[in-house]
């Protein structure tokens, strides 16, 4: 009972956010004065971009807070989307954006003698993630704000974020990306949470007081402490501001004063630093795993703080157990978080004392799982001791759960030994190795694809004996999504406030479908040179970036054909590069005169990070930057062809990338690529796609139009055949790739041998990415885009409709069918 004197007080002053520019203009000084302790005389950009930041983070607090409190009101369902990785970027756009005060906020920083532009800039991207994958939670969780829906995000707080990456002579060079360097705005540090989490150790079995029943215990053998830091997520249209929740590492207070005493001050010290070194650094392997310790204490470490945050959360409700999957939903990002299956298991049995069966059955309501790859490399397997000496306790969870499982197979399908060892949480291996994967379909009531072909595929073979376990009902299929708030109004303000001036104001961004209201302009000639227009403004600006980074110039009329996004070999920028050579080649083999009418202008673009053990990626971004070498530099040539890699590829990145791209290539090999998402991103920028029929792209074709994009190659019903040919020694390589690795190999791009692999890979390695397959149809379909690009006013007309039919691929859409099919959760507005 708080006296009334009090409240009054608290409401006179609690809450008032600034709503014009003088309200920012007097926040801003304040914290110019009082937070950074600087003055009028010693205020720089990177000073403004913190006044500016911390002025807006005092409005997403209070709402922050207004959002919290109204969850906890109304005791709703909440989802809670467990990601290793969050791709942010920067936030302060983004946060005008939503907020709806950008315009606002440049008056004001323009009036205190700076200009937003500058000040955005000075923003290290907060880049906790490798790729689609952690871009895609990133995505999500601005939808989830925009929607209205009570959700949060966990992950963790790496102090070093992806490696920036350097190019040195051609290769990749990778250095370290301390994003933390100066204080972040963004993040409210809760030091007062503290979740102990323990390691190692091991089992008893002890006497119940209560029950007199014996039950299993763990007696951890390491404690580390997490420590939450809060990220605000505001939506678009609403004052709804979600969470997303952080965790650092750090040692427990309790200093080992034994080994102190006794004079080891080194090595107590050393455990306090290996403590810290669990958030330390984001693993930097996309499509990949590798079995480190160090990567499985990550994930128990997030998994278990997060856990304990929910469970305490569903407490303070005094529900019954029973009714947690009516509040509690949990996504799995992929299986990195699939450990919560078994803590969960293991809070509801050994801790809160429930029958096995009563909390597994809430286990599996609670959870769903999202698969992201098909792709066996990238599968995650522990090694059962690795595991067993990590997490003892939970080994044992793991074999009960799968012994039970086993037990309903059997029943199920009697004497089917092989369906058994197929489906098993163990693989019967040397050594025997824990499969996630399956231990994530176990522990779930839903498991989701990314796009229609992925979640058609991951039926057909890594989950099919599931399938038969299960039936189908049990696998369902999300198709991806990108947020338009900065992927088209923070990423192209030219484009969007086109698009807004035709739609009546920008009431589209959180409805997309209304993007469909754009066709109507098609045969407006106006609308199209101003469409056109602002194309070609944003080719000058990402030409300033490659000019500024590369130190090439190119023409902004020339044809811009974009791949950008990690380097892979199943995502074949090789075949781009063999394309971009023969391409060389030709202009090379036609006559001066003839060589205008006969090739488009065009500059190749690429960018993306090579994980920094993955030899054969490193290689291809070597190829790149050594044809861009020979190429650049033939005044043959001149404007005719540009070869760019831009160094160090990231989410700010992209935002101008993506807005300036007339072409961008999305070409792995047809059932590698689960979704893509910088598909959606290119094609919702008035850009064409050239693509295999794989991922997202399908979907894409469907929506915008088989006139609208540029499809190649073999399908994925086809693969299997293909490579088996290759593997009987049945290659074929067509004459005009035997011309491009002729001129390889002849040294025209530098010394051969540290390419020889890669051409080998093709040659006699079997070709597994299928380049030689694909090769002449991907340069049919080039051949196709030069001439489309010379129809000028039709291209034009494609771009937009392209644009027009994209309302699809918003992940508002996603965050909606997740919500009503997997998450039965309900949107929930605040009231203003
Ligand atoms: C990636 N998967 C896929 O490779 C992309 O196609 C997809 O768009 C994104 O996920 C998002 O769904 C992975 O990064 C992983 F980890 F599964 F390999």
């Amino acid at each position: 009972a708080i006296p009334l004197k009090c409240r009054e007080i608290w409401k006179r002053y609690g809450a008032n956010e600034f709503s014009d520019v003088d309200g920012f203009e007097s926040q801003f000084v304040k914290h110019v004065e009082t937070t950074l302790a600087r003055s009028i005389y010693n205020c720089d950009n990177l000073a403004a971009y913190q006044a500016t930041s911390n002025s807006i983070r005092d409005k997403l607090i209070v709402h922050w807070n207004k959002t919290q409190h109204l969850h906890t009101a109304k005791d709703v369902k909440r989802i809670y989307y467990l990601s290793l990785e969050f791709l942010m970027g920067r936030a302060l756009d983004n946060a005008l954006i939503n907020l709806e005060i950008r315009d606002l906020a440049a008056t004001a920083v323009d009036e205190l003698g700076f200009r937003l532009e500058d000040i955005l800039e000075v923003e290290p991207d907060a880049a906790l993630g490798n790729g689609g994958l952690g871009r895609l939670a990133a995505c999500f969780i601005d939808s989830l704000s925009t929607g209205n829906y009570p959700g949060w995000g966990y992950g963790l707080r790496y102090q070093y974020g992806i490696f920036s990456q350097k190019i040195v002579d051609g290769y990749q060079a990778e250095a370290p990306d301390y994003w933390l360097r100066f204080s972040n705005p963004w993040e409210l540090p809760r030091l007062e949470i503290q979740i102990p989490v323990d390691f190692y150790g091991y089992t008893t079995t002890v006497k119940d007081p209560q029950t007199g029943k014996s039950k299993k215990q763990w007696n951890g053998g390491e404690q580390i402490l997490a420590v939450a830091y809060d990220f605000p997520i505001p939506g678009y249209g609403t004052s709804n501001v979600n969470n997303l929740r952080m965790w650092s590492s750090k040692p427990t207070t309790e200093f080992d004063f034994q080994k102190f005493n006794e004079g080891d001050y080194q090595d107590s010290l050393a455990q306090q630093q290996r403590a810290e070194s669990i958030t330390a650094v984001l693993y930097p392997n996309d499509n990949f795993y590798k079995g480190k310790e160090l990567r499985l204490k990550q994930q128990y470490f997030w998994v278990a703080a997060s856990l304990h945050d929910i469970v305490r959360r569903f407490i303070k409700t005094k529900r019954p157990w029973d009714q947690f999957p009516d509040q509690v939903a949990i996504q799995l990002n992929d299986t990195h978080p699939t450990l919560a299956v078994v803590e969960l298991q293991r809070i509801l049995t050994d801790l809160q004392g429930l029958e096995w069966d009563v909390a597994w059955s809430i286990v599996q309501r609670t959870f769903g799982y999202t698969n992201h790859t098909v792709m066996a490399e990238a599968l995650e397997k522990w090694p059962v001791d690795l595991f067993g000496t990590l997490l003892p306790r939970h080994l044992e969870i793991v074999y009960d759960i799968n012994l039970a499982f086993l037990q309903m197979v059997e029943k199920k399908f009697p004497n089917d030994r092989g369906l058994l060892s197929s489906v098993s949480v163990i693989e019967e291996s040397q050594p025997k190795n824990i499969r996630m994967a399956n231990l994530a379909i176990i522990g779930s009531h839903r498991v989701n694809g990314v796009a229609e072909l992925h979640s058609q595929l991951i039926k057909q073979t890594i989950f099919s004996d599931f399938v038969k376990v299960y039936g189908s009902d049990k696998f369902t299929n999300v198709t991806n999504g990108i947020t338009p708030r900065r992927w088209l109004r923070q990423a192209n303000p030219g484009l969007a406030a086109l698009i807004a001036s035709k739609l009546g104001g920008y009431g589209y961004l959180n409805d997309l479908n209304k993007l469909k209201g754009l066709e109507q302009f098609v045969e407006d000639p106006g609308f199209r040179a101003e469409w056109a227009a602002i194309k070609t403004a944003n080719k000058t600006k990402l030409a300033a970036l490659i000019a500024s980074t590369t130190g090439v110039t190119v023409n902004p009329n020339s044809l811009f054909d974009v791949q950008v996004k990690r380097i892979h070999e199943y995502k074949r920028q090789q075949l781009n590069i063999f394309g971009v050579i023969w391409r060389y080649l030709q202009l090379k083999a036609t006559p001066k005169a003839e060589r205008t009418t006969k090739f488009v202008p065009k500059v190749s673009i690429f960018g993306g990070k090579a994980a920094p053990g993955y030899y054969t990626a490193k290689t291809i971004i070597k190829l790149v930057n050594s044809v861009g070498s020979v190429v650049n530099s033939d005044p043959e040539i001149g404007d005719l062809l540009k070869v760019v890699f831009i160094p160090d590829y990231n989410v700010s990145k992209a935002e101008v990338i993506c807005p300036g791209s007339d072409l961008s290539e999305h070409i792995s090999t047809a059932g590698t690529e689960a979704s893509g998402t910088s598909n959606m991103k290119f094609v919702l920028n008035g850009g064409l796609i050239i693509g295999t029929v794989d991922g997202a792209n399908v979907e894409i074709t469907r929506e915008v139009g088989e006139d609208n994009i540029f499809l190649f190659g073999n399908l994925a019903e086809d693969v299997e055949d293909l490579r088996h040919e290759h593997h009987m020694g049945r290659s074929h390589i067509p004459d005009s790739l035997v011309q491009v690795f002729d001129a390889i190999s002849s040294g025209q791009f530098g010394t051969p041998d540290e390419f020889q692999s890669l051409l080998d890979g093709v040659r006699f390695h079997g070709d597994h990415y299928l380049v030689s397959d694909d090769f002449e149809s991907y340069l049919e379909a080039q051949k196709l885009v030069d001439e489309e690009f010379r129809k000028k006013e039709d291209w034009v007309r494609k771009s937009i409709i392209s644009v027009a039919n994209m309302g699809f691929f918003s992940s508002d859409r996603c965050i909606e069918e997740y919500a009503e099919n997997i998450w039965n959760i309900e949107p929930l507005e605040e009231k203003v």
